[in-house]
């Protein structure tokens, strides 16, 4: 089962796959009876991964009801039919926008969720793929923002777009389709601000963006949502208000390495309906991994990793 792709996921999911897989031994550990107290810890273990009670409740529920008729004999194999479980949580996308061209991607996130490195990192990808790529920087918030991208584009060796501080950002985000179309980019990827989520100027000022890029974008045009997992359920919360205002089409979801309760992809997943196209789990160039439900859900629960 240990493909490097696999490899590649699993190790960017350590501490989670550490701490949900310990978790999970200790109930294999005692032994093969699936009693009471089993379902319990194993409900415990999942809303501690992060999982949401509901998913939870759900996915402990179907299973349960699979061991009464005997479909699942022992603690081994219920943990094998978690993965599956768990990995029937994320909805299947229609399309891979990223794969679209050309097509013109907003990229748009709470402050901080990690933005501008995704768009680093996909344009490298995307590069690396043959197409080509063109960034725009919508940040005109903070200070520097520009800078930062700038500094994405030239390792990446690709063209950006970027207006002074404080210009109107749906302004840079209709500069930079129009440079998209009169070069001939396959990609056009427009990094935007992150202000507190709660922020109304912030949504009022993303939905300009996407309204401006709609009208003047030939090829079609995705936002991606990018949300930090370290965040938890907080994160959930701050991506459901820009589920509210805006169209997402797909999540980004970062810095998966830098925790233990990975379970937030499955929450976040189920209960908005957005499919997860990419995952970050480093803060490297390289450090952006396609998401594949079985793969990710295998990896949470600590298999396959010999
Ligand atoms: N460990 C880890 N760090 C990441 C990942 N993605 C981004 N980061 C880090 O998160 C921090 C913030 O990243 P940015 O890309 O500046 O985030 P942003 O959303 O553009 O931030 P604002 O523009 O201020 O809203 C940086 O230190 C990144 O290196 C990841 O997948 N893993
Ligand atoms: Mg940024």
């Amino acid at each position: 089962m240990s493909t490097p792709w696999y490899r590649r996921i699993a190790e960017g999911l350590t501490r989670s796959r550490e701490r949900l897989g310990e978790e999970l031994n200790v109930l294999l550990r005692r032994g093969p009876n699936l009693d009471e107290e089993f379902w319990t810890e194993l409900e415990d273990t999942l809303i501690g991964a992060d999982i949401g009670v509901t998913a939870t409740t759900e996915i402990v529920d179907h299973l349960r009801d699979q061991a009464a008729r005997k479909a699942l004999p022992d603690a081994a194999s219920v943990v094998d039919a978690l993965a599956e479980q768990l990995a029937g949580e994320f909805p299947t996308p229609d399309e891979d926008p990223l794969a679209l061209t050309p097509v013109t991607i907003l990229v748009v996130g709470v402050n901080g969720t990690g933005k501008t490195t995704s768009v680093g990192k996909l344009a490298k990808q995307i590069t690396d793929e043959g197409r080509s790529v063109i960034l725009g920087s919508a940040d005109t918030f903070r200070a520097a923002a520009a800078e930062q991208l700038d500094i994405w584009a030239d390792r990446a060796q690709v063209p950006i777009v970027r207006k002074e501080r404080g210009a109107d950002p749906a302004a840079v985000a209709f500069d930079t389709v129009a440079e998209a179309e009169a070069t001939g980019a396959d990609v056009a990827l427009i990094d935007t601000a992150g202000r507190l989520h709660t922020s109304a100027d912030l949504m009022r000022e993303l939905e300009k963006v996407q309204r401006v890029t709609a009208n003047r974008s030939k090829p079609p045009v995705r936002t991606l949502l990018v949300m930090d997992a370290t965040t938890g359920q907080n994160g959930l919360a701050q991506a459901r208000e820009f589920h509210t205002s805006l169209t997402i089409d797909g999540i980004v979801m970062t810095k998966l390495d830098g925790t233990a309760k990975g379970g937030i992809a499955v929450a976040v997943a189920r209960e908005l309906g957005i499919p997860i196209l990419r995952i970050g789990v480093g803060e490297g160039i390289d450090d952006l991994r396609p998401f594949d439900a079985l793969g990710f859900a295998r990896a949470l629960v600590g298999m396959g990793d010999a």
